[in-house]
């Protein structure tokens, strides 16, 4: 039987299949066949099950179908593993705040550069409109025009206090909820789909410790056709499976230079003739941009 994973915990899964949630788990050869992934299996799978014991209704996943795409992040606590944050998106939806936690643009960034080199639309949301003063709305609206202008759909929302009407970006769509504890993920999720009640809570020193409110990744529906995947946060992005030559490719507003320097390898750094810093000083690339390109061209762990 076709079923959807909604759920993952790391010992069990639960599948969604024929309107019905199975809990299933996996058979052990496929953890030795994914050596390199913390999760062999992602939110967003699609699998097929079969029963294991009708007595406890407990089932199998005996295999998992190709994935159309997915996001991968280095794993934060196995070193050199990666962990799929989730499969098989149409979109993802970062979260960004000013306070509570803040949130930088270069952490933005990151998670910009991974969905690019897995071609998956991004969707910036501003959240907690409700705390922050004048001059931090103003220095959105800037923010915002730069993304826009490189083709990314932004918006802002106080999810509490004034939620934004969202149902043009997320009708029809699974989106995927990106961003650090505490920016309101779960939120977006209670106020979408009415009948779930995910914890969420106050940013404390707990979360400074990574404990996260939520802890599993799972997928919670509007309707049939409109999935949110609720992540737990992250702190960092460590990009996996990027590599420094190609880091330019996923700046589409480099992209479209690209080929146009005097060196074919140019890094856009100290090389002469180089299209890319000329875009920068005449302020067609947007210079917090280019600093973020630098960053994570010079980390020197990029996989962090
Ligand atoms: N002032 C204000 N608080 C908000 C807003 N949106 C969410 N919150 C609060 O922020 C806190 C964190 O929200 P969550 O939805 O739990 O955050 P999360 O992103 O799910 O966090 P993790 O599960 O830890 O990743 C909660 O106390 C929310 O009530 C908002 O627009 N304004
Ligand atoms: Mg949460
Ligand atoms: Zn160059």
């Amino acid at each position: 039987m076709r079923g959807l994973v909604i759920k993952t915990t790391g010992l069990w899964y639960e599948v969604k299949s024929e309107g019905a949630i199975h809990v299933a788990r996996l058979r052990g050869k496929f953890k030795l066949e994914e050596k390199k992934t913390t999760n062999p299996i992602a939110v967003g799978d699609w699998v097929t099950i079969e029963p294991n014991d009708q007595a406890t209704d407990e089932w199998i996943i005996t295999e998992i179908h190709q994935r159309e795409n997915y996001i991968v992040r280095q794993s934060p606590r196995k070193k050199g593993h990666d962990h799929i944050m989730a499969s098989n998106v149409d979109q993802a939806l970062i979260f960004f705040t000013f306070k509570s936690p803040r949130t930088s643009i270069g952490f933005i960034d990151r998670v910009l550069v991974t969905l690019e080199a897995y071609r998956i639309p991004a969707f910036i949301l501003l959240n907690k409109t409700d705390l922050y003063s004048k001059e931090e709305l103003e220095n959105w609206n800037q923010i915002t025009d730069v993304y826009r202008k490189i083709g990314y759909q932004v918006d802002k929302t106080s999810l509490t206090k004034d939620p934004t009407d969202l149902t043009k970006y997320l009708e029809g769509k699974t989106t995927l909820l990106i961003g650090h504890s505490g920016t309101g993920k779960s939120s977006l999720i209670n106020n979408e789909v009415p009948e779930v009640h995910q914890t969420t809570s106050e940013i404390s020193s707990f979360a400074d410790k990574g404990i996260h409110t939520t802890t599993f990744a799972e997928m919670f529906f509007i309707d049939e056709s409109t999935g949110l995947i609720d992540t737990p946060g992250i702190k960092e992005l460590g990009l996996a499976e990027v590599e420094p030559d190609e880091l330019d490719h996923y700046f589409p507003e480099m992209r479209v230079h690209l080929g146009q320097c005097k060196f074919h390898d140019c890094r856009h750094t100290e090389e002469p003739n180089c299209v890319i810093k000329q875009a920068v000083e005449n302020g067609e690339i947007a210079f917090f941009r280019y600093e973020s390109y630098l960053s994570m061209l010079m980390g020197e762990d990029n996989r962090r």
